[in-house]
């Protein structure tokens, strides 16, 4: 009943009938070898008319892990997860759906692989919730593909699966600077004084996001003219202070005679339909909507097209919302509460009714029927339904974005965070986490949601910083902001009418830290940077589970700590009033920088195991590998806004250790072409003093700006040794 096949170095796939294609992997498969098989070992499978359960006896030591962004923990086992995108924005932990669906797991046990079911609608994992012992997969169709990777390794699991679906696309380097955004920063003059106070406070920042309310009545790719006056000198101005400004762009377009983007897609038949084949309206912002067919081509490459008059004025740089897609609801549900409301209409008394009455009322509201109601014209198919292929919508739309963004400048990276998701958006775009709550909890969710995001391709990646819904203390934003200062996106988001959390909203002393943390992210940006190359290059996870680097029984159980690249482990604190927090070291001794900005906090030496490390609010729990380096730069106000001309080499060196600065141009695909140079760095111990080397990979394109080297080298006792090279061309 299936059809199997091998590829790659160590995968199966299992095809079920004759699934449609999602595009979530790049390797071609139409030249494969299958033979017809009836078993997907190791599962039990049971297949019944409506679709195929796969199950599998876990023991108690089994962990799973992946599943990209979802609640849970680190360690999926005792919940079940429904991966159908939804529009959810209050993430509390029963909550079984997101924004993305990334059907892919890693089994930890006697025997270890991987499992990827391309499947674009509701799956269930069912994680040893129903039954604590059992794995189900359940796919409610005969038709899709299932991915087996046969494999005791993590990052050989993650690796094959990457070269399966793809490397991921590599934002701009101011990319890894520090962003605000607010829902919403409405007119230009709010954003000039959001500017100007980055720039006053001396607190660098790179981008200033445009919400909604930039638009004139919610009509996507239009800008309010009076709250915006000469918006295009206006992103001049900005652009030449530093500040990139990232619009938001929905997928849904008001039904508007005379509006270019709906005439223009109605005329195209770009929409999707409804079951009469007339263009399916929902409401969301804008009132009446109708939403693009971003599953056809050729709609998508109208979309992308879409973009040419914000490119044209000089904005690479968007999010993309809203595309799972969310549908606040349509006529019909609002019919169905008018007829609710005519009900209950002059009655004083509903007896027991209102038990039943009362959820029948919000029925309509975001209404998962509705993804039943709409259709998608495929070429050579007959139109297929919307829920059916629901989670690829968002991927669609995002990819449509950046196509089209990559065909008006060739040669110019965009910057493209989606809000939806699937296995495969990573080549063309980044994510955030979406609407989480300013609570304490939510650290800890966004520590294990980066962490599994990453093994599903997503290395760029991050949430709201300070937390989107409801008020946030200065505390709680302090924390986060040490934590996101350690995730690729760095971006504080809150919203309307929620307490503003910029880092000036609080007192004096939040901002003094706040600026200190964001100057030592900076200060990290040629770090983060390199190995962020690197991991793309390699194939393994930026943001790195501790597992995954230092296998073991104790590394499996560590959720709220990770590696930030190849170097460096973060333990950032994460509860209220807590000042320090337990942390694990494996193998090796660790080198602890309590950090609270780039030139502060004590370092010493850790011996690996268990430790409780104090962290007063302005402190982060940083630890460098033993013979691991990190370097430092000096901080900018923006990327790119200075040569970098000297680096600072820390870290712990008991035998010898070396890290290689990659040099890019930051912002063109010219480092796909091999235009990057180099800076390696070495150091070896001897007996009383270390042995540091140089060498210098140049391409006269990019020439490395770097002429000095400061070395701060701590040895096994904790002996600090300062020394510098200079750095010439010769060496
Ligand atoms: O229904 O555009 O997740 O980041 O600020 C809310 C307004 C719509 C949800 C996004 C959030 C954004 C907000 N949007």
């Amino acid at each position: 009943m299936f059809k199997s096949a091998t590829l790659l170095n160590f995968t199966t796939i299992f095809r079920a009938g004759d699934p449609l294609q999602t595009d979530a992997v790049v390797h071609p498969l139409d030249k494969l070898l299958f033979q017809e098989v009836s078993k997907i070992p190791p599962f039990e499978v049971i297949r019944d008319d409506d679709g195929v359960t796969l199950s599998l006896q876990m023991k108690p030591q089994d962990r799973i892990f992946g599943l990209g962004e979802n609640l849970g923990g680190l360690n999926k086992r005792g919940k079940a997860y429904r991966l159908y995108a939804k529009d959810e924005s209050s993430h509390t932990p029963e909550k079984s759906s997101l924004y993305g669906s990334h059907p892919f797991c890693m089994i930890d046990g006697e025997s270890s692989f991987g499992i990827f079911v391309d499947y674009p609608s509701e799956i269930v994992f069912d994680v040893g919730f129903s039954r604590s012992d059992l794995l189900s997969i359940r796919i409610p169709s005969h038709n899709f593909d299932l991915y087996i990777f046969q494999n005791e390794k993590s990052t050989e699991i993650v690796r094959e699966f990457l070269r399966l679906t793809g490397a991921p696309y590599v934002p701009p380097k101011w990319a890894f600077g520090f962003q605000q955004c607010r829902y919403s920063y409405p007119d230009a003059s709010s954003i000039r004084s959001v500017a100007e106070n980055f720039r006053k406070n001396d607190i660098p920042c790179d981008a200033i996001y445009m919400d909604i309310d930039y638009m004139q009545d919610y009509k996507i790719f239009t800008v309010d003219q009076k709250a915006f006056p000469r918006f295009e000198s206006f992103v001049k101005e900005m652009g030449e202070q530093g500040f990139k400004l990232v619009p938001i762009i929905d997928p849904g377009v008001k039904v508007e005679e005379g509006y270019s983007v709906y005439e223009d897609g109605k005329k195209k038949g770009f929409f999707c339909v409804d079951k009469d084949g007339k263009e399916f309206v929902g409401s969301v912002w804008p009132g009446s909507t109708h939403f693009p067919d971003f599953l056809n081509p050729d709609c998508r490459l109208w979309w992308g097209n879409l973009y040419k008059d914000l490119v044209k004025i000089g904005i690479n740089s968007y999010w993309n919302d809203m595309n799972e897609p969310a549908i606040f609801f349509t006529p019909a549900g609002l019919k169905e509460l008018a007829d609710q409301l005519e009900y209950v209409a002059g009655k004083e008394d509903l007896g027991k009714d209102p038990v039943d009455f009362l959820p029948k009322l919000w029925r309509w509201w975001h209404s998962e029927d509705t993804y039943k109601q709409f259709y998608h014209k495929l070429p050579q198919r007959s139109p297929v339904c919307h829920h059916d292929v629901h989670n690829l919508y968002g991927f669609n739309m995002a990819r449509a974005s950046a196509e089209g963004l990559r065909r008006l400048s060739p040669n110019e990276r965009y910057f493209m965070l989606s809000r939806s998701s699937y296995i495969g958006l990573h080549r063309y775009a980044v994510v955030w986490t979406g609407d989480n709550h300013s609570w304490w909890e939510h650290l800890l969710v966004h520590m294990r949601m980066i962490q599994s995001l990453n093994m599903a391709g997503f290395f760029y990646c991050g949430s709201d910083v300070g937390g989107f819904n409801a008020d946030a203390s200065s505390e709680l934003v302090v924390r986060w902001m040490q934590l996101g200062a350690f995730t690729p996106l760095f971006r504080n988001h809150s919203t309307k009418g929620s307490r503003q959390q910029e880092p000036w909203a609080f007192d004096d002393e939040a901002l003094s830290i706040m600026r200190e943390v964001i100057k030592l992210r900076y200060a990290m940006i040629p770090y983060a940077y390199s190995e962020f190359l690197r991991a793309v290059q390699k194939l393994t996870p930026f943001i790195s589970p501790l597992f995954m680097k230092f296998p073991s029984e104790r590394t499996k159980q560590c959720e709220d700590q990770f590696m930030f690249g190849d170097s460096l482990m973060v333990a950032p604190v994460h509860a209220v009033n807590a000042t320090g927090r337990y942390v694990h070291l494996p193998a090796g001794t660790w080198l602890h920088w309590k950090a609270s900005g780039p030139n502060s906090g004590d370092r010493k030496v850790l011996a690996a195991g268990d430790h409780y490390v104090s962290a007063e609010l302005s402190e982060i729990p940083l630890f460098i590998a033993e013979n691991k380096l990190i370097v430092l730069s000096k901080p900018q106000n923006y990327v790119g806004e200075e040569q970098i001309e000297s680096l600072t080499v820390m870290g712990l060196v008991t035998d010898c250790a070396s890290f290689t600065v990659i040099f890019d141009d930051g912002h063109s695909f010219d480092y796909e072409k091999g235009i990057v140079s180099t800076l390696e760095i070495e150091i070896a111990k001897q007996s009383s003093s270390y042995d540091a080397r140089v060498k210098i990979n140049q391409n006269p394109g990019v020439p490395v700006t770097v002429k000095k080297l400061h070395f701060e080298i701590y040895d096994q006792q904790g002996k600090v040794s300062k020394f510098e090279r200079e750095v010439n061309l010769a060496q």
